[in-house]
């Protein structure tokens, strides 16, 4: 696949940004070549600057959940942009953003825009402790809740890709409060607790771990961590920057039935632009200045254009049309069972790739997340997800991209389906993974 003018841009790229990009995991320094870049995307497909189309099930890591540039938030944000890009006075759409999330997820009473998801971790984690007055939060081995200094512990995504899930120029003292656990470890957890009665803020978990690939709660896992907090007086954070509105309307707190005390959001929330939020009972959110003692800002939250890109991605994904999707005679096809028809029918056909051409490869799925793993054993955590042979990823990854596939750049990266993946988008990977299976 011809990649010059990708290979002249990176060269610029490295003369005036570190390692070429903006975010280390799309350096491809996992898989080895230099990264692709991409001057339009549509639907399921990106195109790079050399022309070459790829069906992408990145989706810029989770947020073109509907696919790119679709029409309903390309208008919204042509339409906000032309009253004005940011005021830093509310604006209605911060309102009905607001409305929007507390109605679709019960948890939430009130909540807080922020312009990322490392800044939604970063508050809720300052709001758990100001809330409860105790400093230890507990995080897992292998989820990443964004950079903040306090939880680059044994960090996932690109942390963990990169080998340096603790990050140099963190102090100690920042993260002597952070306490690690193994994911799926119930032991482990009661031990914590016990050995730090009263200190405990929070835990803070990815309900559905997609930072070290993708791997599920045990049954009964999420139920007890939710108990566990409660009969310690500490709040049950879930991270659902990823999982947020994409694996259920109300995320995987709708799908699992589980009722956190604070939920981070991003991603899905922005339609592409840069998003976060964190909300949960009224009695906590309202610590947060300027009501209360909690600090918390930023000068282009809910910003109007942003709010508008994900106001149309979570109305289109059926916010408000729940009635008309429900209605028996309704030619509109839930989004979710959209996702869920394509993702069992990928899962269906990355395992039949794998056996026909003899490769163990463990392939975990939770709606339109999924991650494949090389190696025959099941994976259940990040120990687990260290077993896969990443040398069979490299080659794998490049084989699926000279197919015209764009898988994500590292074994320890979720992979995302949209409303736009066709079956016969499906077909051609799976067909495209069976002929690169054979050649590993
Ligand atoms: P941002 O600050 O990147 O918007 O969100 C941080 C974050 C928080 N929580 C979870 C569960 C997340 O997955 C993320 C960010 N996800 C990564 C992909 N693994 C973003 C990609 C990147 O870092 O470039």
């Amino acid at each position: 696949m011809n990649r010059i003018q990708s290979d002249q841009l990176f060269v610029e790229a490295l003369k005036y940004i570190p390692g070429g990009v903006n975010s280390p995991v799309r350096a491809f320094r996992a898989v080895g070549g230099n990264p692709f870049f991409v001057n339009r995307a549509s639907g399921s497909r990106v195109w790079d600057v050399d022309g070459n189309e790829l069906i992408d099930y990145v989706l810029t890591w989770g947020p073109a959940i509907l696919g790119h540039a679709h029409p309903k938030i390309i208008a919204a944000v042509k339409a906000a942009a032309e009253l004005g890009t940011s005021f830093g006075i509310p604006n209605p759409l911060e309102v009905t953003m607001a409305r929007l999330i507390c109605g679709l997820v019960p948890s939430v009473q009130k909540v807080r825009m922020t312009s990322s998801g490392t800044e939604a971790c970063m508050s809720a984690i300052r709001l758990a402790r100001g809330f409860t007055k105790r400093d230890k939060i507990i995080k897992f081995d292998g989820c990443y809740h964004g950079h903040v200094d306090s939880l680059l512990v044994r960090a996932g995504s690109g942390a963990l890709t990169f080998g340096h899930p603790d990050s140099a120029g963190v102090p100690a003292a920042f993260t002597s409060h952070t306490i690690v656990a193994p994911y799926n470890d119930v032991d482990a957890v009661k031990a914590i607790f016990a050995a730090n009665q009263g200190q405990i803020a929070g835990i803070i978990v990815e309900p559905v771990p997609g930072n070290a690939g993708l791997y599920l709660p045990r049954p009964g896992y999420l139920e007890f961590l939710s108990e566990i907090t409660k009969a310690h007086g500490a709040l049950l954070i879930f991270d659902e920057v990823m999982t947020g509105f994409r694996l259920a309307r109300g995320g995987a707190q709708e799908r699992f039935g589980i009722t956190p005390d604070l939920s981070t959001f991003g991603k899905v929330i922005g339609g592409g632009l840069p998003v976060g939020a964190f909300g949960g009972r009224a009695e906590i959110m309202d610590c947060l200045a300027p009501l209360g003692p909690v600090y918390q800002a930023g000068t282009l939250s809910g910003n109007p254009v942003a709010m508008a890109a994900g106001l149309a991605n979570l109305q289109e994904l059926g916010a408000g049309r729940d009635a008309a999707l429900r209605r028996p005679d309704s030619a509109a096809r839930c989004p979710y069972q959209q996702l869920e028809e394509r993702g069992a029918q990928l899962e269906a056909g990355m395992k039949d790739a794998a056996k026909s051409a003899g490769v163990p490869v463990t392939f975990n799925r939770c709606g339109s997340m999924f991650c494949g793993y090389f190696t025959s054993q099941p994976v259940h955590n990040v120990a687990d997800a260290m077993h896969s042979d990443r040398e069979k990823f490299k080659k794998f990854f490049h084989g699926m991209l000279d197919a015209g596939v764009y898988l994500a750049p590292s074994q320890f990266e979720s992979g995302f389906l949209s409303t736009a993946h066709t079956a016969a988008d499906i077909e051609k990977t799976v067909g495209a993974a069976a002929k690169v299976m054979r050649t590993l």
